[in-house]
């Protein structure tokens, strides 16, 4: 199900500033971005820095609750933030974000009006956020281990394969990667039972959490970025993450030519839809140069060479046909409309919900 996007990749590594700043460039003007690790084209910054003069600190995260916990703890420090919209719409309500001057956003009528009206749900009048990319989360294999562990009629595009206890232990020596993401996974179990993922009932939110402390012992790790390259080079099997990081691990083992092959699979009982919005925090120090990184990610070729790099999907319609046909005729990175049928979108869930969840998650990852 899914191709090669023929392009080496580079992972930026959890919690490290990249020094991408032309050495030769003494600029006054900075800008601070802080964005999901494996999330931008190798070029970009530089490329930005190079056109605009503006020097760029670009630091990475690999979940909603890290960036969410520096947005409001008051200062983050950074001018360009990029929360999933859930997450984003709860930040909106606490007062962390600028609201967009849109007369400073020439190219904004590029957006997908359809996928804007959706983000409608999140920020009424998407006053304060444009979508970065968006993607989907699902299960991330490698077919031949899975094969000699499971056999040929191996349910890889179920949920069983990770939830169905019979199948996991057996995966798990070869190794199975969870996301460390309570508002992924917990959604993800509810859907697989035939529960609604965005239940607000405790009740469903026990029964998850007892299907989750069965699975377990068998999960090899909780993290939501190293299984990128432990996918690629063969030492996991099977990964329950993000559809583009994924097919970046897919892309890695291909130019390792490490004889290693990664699929992704939208399980069939349904999967995770989201969007990561671009926002400006409040405190932003250097706000003129955040807009000209707005402008910057609004052309539709800059998009489509990170949406081509990265396989997310792209909501700037005038990029998609930019996008190579490998990654635009994609299921995986642009699902079928009948794939789409079976997608959820997450709410925007109570506080106490949100509470119910991250403790049950917690009891999960460590056991207890
Ligand atoms: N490596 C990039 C991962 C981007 C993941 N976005 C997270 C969405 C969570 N709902």
């Amino acid at each position: 199900m899914i191709r090669h996007l023929g392009k080496s990749l580079i992972a930026a590594s959890i919690g490290c500033t990249m020094a991408l700043s032309p050495a030769t460039m003494a600029s006054e003007k900075t800008l601070n971005i802080y964005n999901w690790s494996d999330y931008i084209a190798e070029d970009t910054i530089a490329n930005f820095e190079a056109e605009t003069g503006i020097d760029v600190r670009y630091d990475v995260f690999d979940s909603n609750e890290v960036l969410e916990a520096k947005l409001l703890s008051g200062k983050s420090g950074y001018d360009i933030v990029v929360p999933s919209s859930d997450f984003m719409a709860k930040q909106i309500k606490a007062g962390v974000f600028k609201e967009l001057d849109k007369s400073k956003l020439p190219q904004w009528s590029n957006l997908d009006t359809e996928l804007m009206a959706l983000l409608e749900t999140y920020d009424e009048g998407n006053k304060h956020a444009f979508p970065y990319l968006w993607g989907t989360t699902g299960i991330g294999y490698n077919p031949d281990l899975v094969n000699k562990y499971l056999g040929e009629d191996a349910p890889t595009s179920s949920w069983d394969l990770v939830f169905d206890v019979n199948n996991i232990s057996k995966l798990s020596q070869c190794g199975v990667a969870f996301l460390n993401a309570p508002s992924e996974i917990m959604p993800a179990a509810l859907r697989y039972m035939g529960l609604d993922p965005n239940s607000v009932n405790k009740a469903d939110y026990k029964k998850a959490e007892e299907l989750l402390m069965k699975v377990r012992p068998h999960i090899t790790y909780f993290h939501s970025s190293r299984y990128i390259s432990d996918l690629a080079n063969g030492d996991i099997c099977v990964a329950v993450g993000w559809s583009g990081d994924v097919l970046q691990a897919s892309d890695r083992a291909y130019e390792a030519e490490n004889g290693v092959t990664v699929e992704y699979t939208i399980p069939d009982e349904g999967a995770g839809m989201w969007f990561d919005m671009l926002a400006i925090p409040k405190d932003a120090d250097n706000v003129d140069e955040a807009y000209a990184f707005l402008n910057y990610l609004l052309q539709p070729e800059v998009i489509a060479d990170i949406s081509n790099y990265v396989a997310y999907a792209s909501p700037n319609k005038e990029s998609v046909p930019l996008v190579d046909e490998e990654i635009r005729e994609n299921p995986g990175i642009y699902p079928t409309e009948a794939a789409k049928k079976n997608l959820y979108v997450f709410s925007v869930l109570p506080p106490k919900i949100d509470r119910v969840i991250n403790r049950s998650f917690t009891k999960v990852t460590t056991g207890q």
